[in-house]
């Protein structure tokens, strides 16, 4: 086929994939000029003209960039939370056509075009809000991208051996042994029931064994060319630096395989974090490697029936999440590798000196894997608890409980928070 009819035919299953139009093209909320400009744009890409004109198509790439130049601007002015959903719903719709115009302009129908289009897709996921009857036209866009990509097929320039199910090195043993610290419970795989009545009622933390052995991930993601092959392409969020508090601490968007490369089996001098990360919406197939916790049902409040909040936690050995708490209850999964956890109640929290002010009000001062004693004297008055979470492992984390965790070695942890 040539260059001009694979990329008309992929338009064709792309646009298939449109369940509105009209809310695809339609804008209220931004000035009219963008909207009429998307209008303009994606007409223009799903028109089937034989030969269009080169400075035709060169005057719509430049406005619809121009669109999402001006869209992002508006994401980037005041705090993230604070941008209207229907600014982030123009910039997903924007990214989506983009794509599409990409498509319609090329001359060669290769891996770099589709490449290009992906992180196209991928920043209007990361960076956009999900429209609402087009809610899933860009993760199945993107899903169909990067099986173009490996159709078209191309090396990762990765070989890579699955990661070892070995045992974790005597040291950390030793070392989390002598810790100053009650040890937290561990249980096998607790009814509903007992979970509810002995440790979600009561709020205390526990390790729950043996309840992910049905989960795919355990042994396909030990294989990191099963990532690459799945997600390689895809654009995600890494955080570089020893942890967030720190002050070189900065967030970057690089394609899984270029994070797997330099920050996961080069192990560079910067520790980069995919962290915190809802890969799962993003890339619904990983999903389909997991499986919520029947625990993450239970609920003080009969009417919440929604799902966790499911995030991704992948790095190298050495990656630090600081002393902090979270607004809701979780489930820690260890897919491989091992983590040290140090966990303190929330009663304790005034030894814990929380920073001040709001962006940092969940964090503590002290770093209980070295207190300086001169600095937090009253950390000493803290109960500290401690959990080494190994592969296959779950802990509960009740709600506003602090913890501070190490990965000890390569790993990648799932969390559900509900
Ligand atoms: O695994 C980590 O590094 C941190 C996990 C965490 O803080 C959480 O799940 O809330």
């Amino acid at each position: 086929m040539f260059a001009a009819s694979e990329a008309e035919s992929l338009i064709r299953r792309l646009t298939n994939l449109i369940k509105s139009q009209e809310e695809l093209i339609t804008h209220t909320n931004v000035i009219s000029s963008v909207s009429q400009t998307l209008q303009r744009c994606f007409f223009y890409s799903i028109r089937n003209d034989e030969a269009p004109s080169a400075t035709e198509n060169a005057k719509k790439l430049f406005e619809i960039e121009s669109v999402l130049d001006y869209v992002q601007d508006e994401l980037n002015t005041g705090h993230w939370s604070e941008v209207p959903v229907p600014t982030r719903s123009c910039f997903t719709a924007a990214s989506f056509i983009k794509c599409l115009l990409l498509l319609k302009l090329t001359t060669t129908f290769d891996a770099k075009l589709l490449k290009q289009c992906l992180k196209c897709l991928d920043l209007g996921l990361l960076l956009g809000a999900p429209l609402i009857e087009n809610c899933e036209l860009l993760t199945e866009a993107a899903k169909r991208l990067s099986e173009e990509i490996n159709r078209v097929g191309e090396d990762s320039g990765i070989h890579s051996s699955k990661t070892n199910k070995r045992k974790l090195s005597n040291d950390y043993k030793v070392h989390f042994e002598k810790l100053c610290a009650i040890e937290v419970d561990g249980i096998e795989c607790p009814s509903l029931e007992q979970f509810h009545r002995e440790y979600f009622s009561t709020q205390i933390p526990v390790k729950l064994k043996g309840c992910m052995e049905h989960w795919p991930a355990t042994n396909k993601w030990l294989d990191v060319n099963y990532l690459l092959h799945i997600a390689g392409d895809r654009t995600v969020p890494v955080e570089i630096g020893s942890h967030y508090v720190d002050e070189n601490w900065t967030q970057k968007l690089m394609t899984l395989k270029d994070f797997i490369k330099k920050h996961y089996l080069d192990n560079d001098s910067d520790i980069g974090y995919l962290a915190q990360h809802n890969l799962f919406d993003q890339i619904t197939e990983l999903k389909e490697d997991i499986r919520i916790p029947e625990y993450c049902c239970l609920s003080e409040d009969t009417e919440n029936d929604t799902e966790p909040d499911i995030n991704a936690w992948f790095g190298p050995k050495g990656t630090v999440s600081p002393l902090h708490h979270d607004p809701k209850n979780n489930i820690l999964a260890q897919v491989y590798g091992t983590k040290q956890l140090l966990l303190f109640s929330p009663k304790d929290s005034s030894y814990l000196y929380p920073h001040e002010g709001k962006l940092l009000f969940n964090t503590a001062q002290v770093d209980p894997s070295c207190p300086d004693l001169v600095k937090h004297p009253q950390f000493v008055k803290a109960k500290m608890y401690k959990c080494l979470l190994e592969p296959g492992e779950m802990l509960f984390i009740p709600m506003k409980w602090w913890h501070h965790v190490t990965a000890l070695e390569k790993s990648f942890s799932v969390s559900f928070w509900w």
